[in-house]
C-alpha cells in the first residue's frame, strides 16, 4: 500500500463525546481453555500443543486454523458498532480502543491478545517480550472496524506485514511449539503457520483497501500521566505471576475508569479471570461484578444494560445508566458462547433500527 495517512486520536476528545455504548464485549484470547487444563479451543493456533491435541510422533499439535472472530461482525449490517483487536504490549492502542468502544453508540467487541506463561510454557518474565513480538512479527495485527449505518470502515495500527525471522523467534520462544524445533527443525509445519497467517493478513489488507478509512492508520494519544491508577480490581487476586490476562484487566480497568468512574458493571464468563478474582467467595472487584456461564454471559450483560435503560425510561431509576463490560476467554467466546455473543451484538447494534427506544441511547 502507498504511504497511508495517520489519524491521531486524542483520548480527551473521545472522553468528551456524547455517545455511550450499550455493552463492551471483551475477549481476552489466551488461545486455549486454560483454567481447566490447557484444552484446545477455536482460538488455538495451528500446531500448538495442548492437552487435548498434544504434539506426538504422528500429529504435530492442533490440526486446523485459528478462526477469525472479529472481521465477520463487521458485515452484519449494524447501525453502529466498534470492533478491534488489541495487545497489552501496546497499551496506548489498547486503552484508546477501550475508551472509544465505551464512547461509541451501540455495542463494541474487542479481542485482546493475552499471554499465558503456564499454558504456552515459557518463563513468566518473558510475557511482555513475547506479547510484543506477536504483533511485531505479523501474528497479531492491530486493526479497527467502525461500523456506521451498516457500512464497515477498516483501519489499522500495525502488525499486518510478516517478518519471517521474528515469526520463527516467536514460535521458538514457547514450549507449546517446542516440537517444531526439537528433535528436528520442522520447516514444512513452520512454513504452514506463516502461510496461514500471511493469507489472513492479505485478506485484511484487501478489506482495508476496499473498506478503508481516508486515514487508515490510527494512533491513539493517551496521556498516561492523566490516567488515574485503576481502583476497580484490587491487587492480591490469584492470576499467575506475569499473566497476560492480569495486564489486560489492569489496562481495561484504567481505561474504563477514565470514562465511567465507578459507575460500571462487569460480567465475567467462567474462565481464569473469573476464578482468580473470586477465590473463596471473596471478590477482588470494588465495583459490581457478576460471574456468568459461557452460554449466558453476553445475554446477561446486555440484559443488565437494557434493564437500566427501560427502568430509566419508565421513571423507576433516575441515576446515570452504568457502563457494562462483558469479559470472556477464547473458549467461551470462539466456541461455547459464540452464538450468544453474536446474538447479543446483533440485538444491541442492529435492532436499533427497529427499536425507537434504543435508537436514541445516550
Ligand atoms: C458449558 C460448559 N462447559 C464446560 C465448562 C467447564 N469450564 C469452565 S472454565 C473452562 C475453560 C474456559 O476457557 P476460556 O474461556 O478460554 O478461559 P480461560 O480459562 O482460558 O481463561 C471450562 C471448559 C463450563 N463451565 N461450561
Ligand atoms: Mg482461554
Amino acid at each position: 500500500m502507498s504511504q497511508p495517512e495517520r489519524n491521531s486520536i486524542k483520548i480527551e476528545e473521545i472522553v468528551s463525546r456524547e455517545g455511550k455504548s450499550n455493552v463492551l464485549f471483551l475477549n481476552y484470547d489466551n488461545e486455549a481453555f486454560m483454567n481447566t487444563g490447557i484444552q484446545e479451543s477455536g482460538g488455538t493456533p495451528p500446531f500448538a500443543s495442548t492437552t487435548t491435541g498434544p504434539a506426538g510422533e504422528k500429529i504435530p499439535g492442533k490440526v486446523g486454523v485459528k478462526q477469525d472472530l472479529v472481521t465477520p461482525f463487521g458485515f452484519y449490517g449494524s447501525n453502529s458498532l466498534f470492533l478491534a483487536t488489541a495487545n497489552p504490549a501496546y497499551p496506548n492502542d489498547f486503552m484508546g480502543k477501550v475508551i472509544e468502544a465505551l464512547k461509541t453508540n451501540g455495542s463494541a467487541f474487542i479481542q485482546v491478545y493475552s499471554d499465558c506463561m503456564r499454558g504456552w510454557r515459557h518463563a513468566s518474565e518473558d510475557a511482555v517480550k513475547i506479547s510484543k513480538l506477536a504483533t511485531d512479527c505479523g501474528y497479531w495485527p492491530l486493526y479497527t472496524i467502525r461500523v456506521k449505518d451498516g457500512i464497515p470502515t477498516f483501519s489499522y495500527y500495525r502488525g499486518l506485514d510478516i517478518d519471517k525471522d521474528k515469526f520463527v523467534d516467536y514460535l521458538r520462544s514457547m514450549g507449546r511449539f517446542r516440537h517444531l524445533f526439537k528433535p528436528k527443525f520442522m520447516e514444512e509445519e513452520i512454513d504452514k503457520i506463516i502461510y496461514y497467517t500471511e493469507q489472513r493478513n492479505e485478506k485484511l489488507k484487501g478489506l482495508i483497501r476496499a473498506f478503508g478509512a481516508e486515514k487508515p492508520i490510527d494512533v491513539y494519544r493517551v496521556n498516561r500521566k492523566t490516567l488515574e491508577p485503576q481502583t476497580h480490581l484490587l491487587q492480591g487476586h490469584g492470576l499467575c505471576p506475569g499473566c497476560g490476562a492480569g495486564m489486560v484487566l489492569n489496562q481495561l480497568a484504567s481505561a474504563a475508569q477514565t470514562v465511567a468512574g465507578h459507575n460500571i458493571v462487569y460480567v465475567n464468563n467462567t474462565s481464569c479471570t473469573e476464578v482468580s478474582t473470586s477465590k473463596d467467595n471473596v471478590t477482588s472487584w470494588r465495583v459490581p461484578w457478576v460471574h456468568h456461564l459461557f452460554e449466558s454471559g453476553a445475554t446477561i450483560a446486555e440484559a443488565i444494560s437494557t434493564a437500566y435503560k427501560i427502568r430509566k425510561a419508565k421513571g423507576q431509576f433516575d441515576g446515570e445508566i452504568p457502563y457494562v463490560i462483558h469479559i470472556g476467554g477464547d473458549g467461551s467466546t470462539y466456541d461455547i458462547g459464540f452464538q450468544f455473543l453474536k446474538a447479543a451484538l446483533i440485538r444491541t447494534s442492529t435492532m436499533v433500527e427497529m427499536n425507537e427506544y434504543l435508537k436514541d441511547q445516550k
